[in-house]
């Protein structure tokens, strides 16, 4: 299990991730790893960066495998963390969807993990649907959502947050415009994020802690 060293900015933070470590990796239903802390899920497009999120979010470099070709993640990765301000929990990468690339049999294996994992996941309570800031909402994007919001029977429903990432590589000035009009067309609240410069890590953990602590409204 590895365990690496926080990146710190000098000052704390309740948010800061003082543990965070890779616990399990399941292709499939029966080699998940029994339920235990609150989940969280991180979904969408490939190559969108769900792992460089959650490298950002848990403040290290490295402990999430990233990489620039598609298709990178392929089993539901499960890491623990704990945070300063005493929230623990897990944050699950899930492998990427719309990768025409991949085999016909993976997509074939990749479906029923993903959708069994987000519906029969006792534990998971959130899932951030990441879009590419510069793509915005995507069919496959809305049909997850909408399918991550249908009710789950036995477990409770899920929450779910649309994140736009890489804004980093917009203009400064075209960031909230562009937030503001992908948050129009899609009627929903979108948390603009950039695992570059970690803008927007703030806010997704704040919607993390509501989440954890049974405060959604
Ligand atoms: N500029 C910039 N590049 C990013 C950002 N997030 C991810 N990337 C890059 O995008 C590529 C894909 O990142 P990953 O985190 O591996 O994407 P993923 O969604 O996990 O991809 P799959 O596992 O294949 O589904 C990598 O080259 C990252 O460096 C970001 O916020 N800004
Ligand atoms: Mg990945």
């Amino acid at each position: 299990m590895s365990t690496e060293k926080a990146e710190t900015s000098g000052t704390t933070s309740p948010f800061d991730v003082l543990v965070a470590e890779f616990l399990a990796a399941a292709a499939s239903d029966e080699s998940m790893p029994p339920p235990a802390l609150a989940e969280i899920a991180f979904a969408g497009r490939s190559n969108v960066g769900k792992s460089s999120m959650m490298n950002a979010v848990m403040q290290r470099k490295g402990l999430v495998r990233t990489s620039s070709t598609p298709g990178c993640t392929r089993s539901v990765n499960i890491f623990h963390a704990a945070t300063r301000g005493g929230l623990d929990l897990h944050l699950v990468d899930l492998p990427g969807y719309g990768f025409a690339k991949r085999s016909k049999k993976e997509r074939l294996d990749w479906g029923p993990l993903l959708e069994g994992y987000l519906r029969r996941r006792p534990t998971l309570r959130a899932v951030m649907v990441l879009i590419d800031v510069r793509r915005g909402l995507e069919s496959e994007d809305e049909q997850l959502l909408e399918f991550c919001e249908q009710p789950r029977p036995g477990n409770a429903p899920l929450a779910t947050y649309v994140v736009a990432t890489k804004c980093d590589l917009l203009p400064k000035a075209k960031r909230k415009p562009t937030l503001a009009a992908i948050a129009a067309a899609c009627g929903r609240r979108v948390i603009g994020f950039s695992a570059e410069s970690h803008d927007g890590r703030l806010e997704v953990w704040k919607a993390i802690d509501r989440v954890v602590r049974g405060s959604e409204e």
